[in-house]
């Protein structure tokens, strides 16, 4: 993590952080930054919208099923096309894509130049904006091949292989985190100013707390070796925590601890959350900070994507409370 200013006394701002970043790699072009710029421009405007959905009848379906099979929202939509838009005039961009579009946007493709691809999903647990609940956007940057002809295959990359990955949560306040590879630094938007200022940097997880935190409503359709590690749980004094958002279950888990599970159900064998764009850059995030991430008894950064919907089951947060549930899932296998 680079040396900047203290995050005690000194006004640091993401755009502060992203060159002092820069200026670590000598020859850096600049690229990398405009594209984490964009990502930042493009959530303050989400934050805005966000904020202001209800008042402007902005809430409630928007009437299509996306390629998920699920009903999209109009914020859905909305935050989509905010990416789109603040990301699309990037020139160093050679592929979009996004949870809300069945096939990745090409912006340019192998002579043209393009040296990173983004992948976003653009407004995670929207579904719960109707009761004004915490919403996210997850993005990851990944490197182009422009020697790979399909748009797909080039993004279909482990996510060890991601150069960057974070999210933007809207809460109370509106909260970007993000990782190079360096750690991992917590930044709040300072809406008087209209600037993301560090407030944390080099997070790191507490290697053990005591809370689980599942949809404990599909639990009969868990595999054995998760129903056994529940059983355990509840034997055990852990409490559990559930918002039924990515963005806002992380944060809690980054911040103060504790093990997130997603596993295979009757609805979703494979599990629910999209490996490109949610369970990689949440993984790297976690591991950044000193935790673990899975997909069943793979570490998530290992498993080797196919396509760009791909599904998988999910485990990470704390260290020994990973390893606690992958005892359960090994010894059922
Ligand atoms: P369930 C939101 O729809 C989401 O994709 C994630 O944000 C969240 O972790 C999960 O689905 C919640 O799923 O089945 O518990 O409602």
């Amino acid at each position: 993590m680079s040396q900047g200013p203290s995050s005690t006394n000194n006004l640091y701002s993401l755009q502060s952080h992203i060159l002092s970043e820069e200026a670590l790699h000598p020859g850096a072009s600049g690229d990398f930054s405009w594209i984490v710029s964009a990502i930042s421009l493009a959530g303050k405007a989400i934050a805005h919208r966000v904020r202001r959905a209800r008042l402007e009848n902005a809430l409630g379906e928007a009437g299509e099923t996306n390629v998920q099979g699920e009903s999209q929202q109009r914020m859905d939509v909305i935050a989509n096309e905010i990416l789109m838009r603040c990301l699309g005039s990037r020139a160093s961009i050679a592929v979009l894509a996004s949870e809300e579009d069945e096939e990745p946007t090409i912006m340019r493709r192998g002579r043209e130049g393009g040296k990173y691809c983004v992948l976003f999903d653009p407004l995670d647990g929207s579904s719960t904006l109707d009761a004004n609940g915490a919403v996210g956007t997850i993005f990851t940057i990944l490197r182009n091949d422009p020697l790979i002809e399909s748009a797909e295959k080039t993004i279909c990359q482990p996510g060890r292989k991601q150069i960057a990955a974070g999210y933007i949560l809207y809460g109370p306040s509106t909260a970007f985190v993000i990782t190079t590879g360096s750690g991992v630094a917590l930044f709040e938007l300072d809406p008087f100013i209209g600037s993301f200022i560090l407030v944390q940097r080099d997070i790191r997880i507490p290697t053990a707390k005591r809370v689980y935190s599942v949809n404990e409503a599909y639990s009969a359709s868990f595999p054995s070796g998760y129903q056994a590690y529940l059983t355990w749980a509840h034997a055990n004094d852990y409490s559990s925590r559930y918002i039924g958002s990515l963005c806002a279950d992380v944060h809690r888990i980054l911040l103060s601890g504790g093990v997130f599970l997603y596993p295979p159900t009757t609805s979703h064998a494979d599990g629910k959350l999209r490996l490109l764009y949610e369970a990689n850059p949440m993984g790297m995030i976690v591991e950044q900070a000193g935790g673990l991430s899975y997909c069943a008894t793979t570490p998530t950064l290992d498993v080797q994507p196919t396509k760009l919907h791909q599904r998988v089951p999910l485990v990470l947060g704390s260290a020994d409370e990973v390893r606690t549930v992958l005892r359960h899932i090994e010894a059922k296998r």
